[in-house]
């Protein structure tokens, strides 16, 4: 796999500096150049860049502060930071340290070592973004797994318990694909599966719409921010994408593949838990299936 350019946020406030790091950098990464605290902030807020190299001294705001400031912030906290400064003293390279830095490079730097340096932080960067893809996407269709499904509704739980806002769970599940299987064979069930979770995705594209293999042939979607009207519109279209697949299925009662769900909205309180909550979609999924399928329950 090609993983993408990386970005690198060099921050100086003498512009021979960025000139310099950023021609030394820029067959390793792309750049964007901030010559104060006040602008690197934004910067890094709105690029997320992978490394940001950040000098000390600098007018208004010093790296120092700048740093804090990336650390206290959700968006930036991640971001590895490489201090480049002429307070080469130890107890400031301490300093550095403490505050969260990954590196630090004392001027005047010596060129070829802070090319290594920043080679080796790109590195690992690279590996962080691997091992995230890993841990977090289901390789057969490319949509996340069960694992990052987890973590999103937890993390939806809380929100929609925090602002007393309804939260949509629904789970899918491919209508008589054992017999698929057996009829088509496997290669072109694995074939559907990602056809299915691509289809899903393209429907659930609203920010707070989250769409997972759950295992097997099921799936599970989260809408976060949605009424009931809106939430029931936005699954039957998903049922209808795949029906509109028009992949043939002559084992299936509608000739086609199509998909059931059991969804459920909900208010999350202090008496109900997301596993109960998601329980009742499973159950809402036996109704749909009961019912004769290609349908969604609620
Ligand atoms: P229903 O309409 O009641 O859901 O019937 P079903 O046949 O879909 O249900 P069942 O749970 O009996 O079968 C699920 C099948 O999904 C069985 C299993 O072989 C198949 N399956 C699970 N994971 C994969 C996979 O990764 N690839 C392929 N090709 N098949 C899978
Ligand atoms: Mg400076
Ligand atoms: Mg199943
Ligand atoms: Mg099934």
């Amino acid at each position: 796999m090609i993983s993408p350019a990386l970005r690198i946020l060099i921050v100086d406030d003498e512009k021979p500096n960025l000139v310099v790091l950023s021609n030394l950098l820029k067959t390793e990464a792309q750049i964007t150049l901030a010559s104060n605290g006040k602008a690197a902030i934004e910067k890094a807020q709105e690029l997320k860049p992978d490394i940001i190299l950040l000098d000390v001294v600098m007018p208004d705001q010093n790296g120092f502060e700048v740093i804090k400031q990336l650390k206290a912030c959700e968006i930036t906290r991640a971001i590895p930071v490489i201090f480049i400064t002429a307070l080469g003293d130890v107890a400031s390279e301490e300093t550095g340290f403490e505050l969260g830095a990954c590196d630090y490079i004392s001027k005047p730097f010596h060129l070829g070592i802070v090319k290594a340096r920043v080679k080796l932080h790109l590195t690992i960067a690279r590996q962080c973004i691997m091992l995230e893809m890993l841990a977090n996407v289901d390789p057969l269709t490319t949509i996340p797994n069960r694992r990052k499904f987890d973590e999103q509704l937890e993390a939806e739980w809380l929100i929609a318990q925090r602002n007393q806002q309804p939260l949509v769970l629904a789970m899918v599940d491919v209508d008589k694909f054992k017999q698929y299987n057996d009829h088509y064979g496997h290669a072109a069930g694995d074939k559907v599966l990602t056809q299915v979770a691509q289809a899903l995705n393209k429907q659930l594209q609203r920010p707070r719409d989250f769409v997972a293999r759950y295992g097997g042939e099921e799936f599970v979607i989260i809408i976060g921010d949605s009424d009931l009207s809106g939430a029931k519109a936005v699954l039957d279209n998903c049922r209808q994408a795949i029906e509109d697949l028009d992949i043939e299925h002559e084992l299936s009662t509608h000739n086609k593949i199509t998909i059931s769900a059991g969804a459920i909205i909900c208010t999350p309180n202090n008496g109900v838990t997301s596993v109960q909550a998601l329980k009742q979609a499973d159950t809402m999924l036996y109704q749909a299936k009961e019912c004769g399928r290609n349908q969604v329950c609620w």
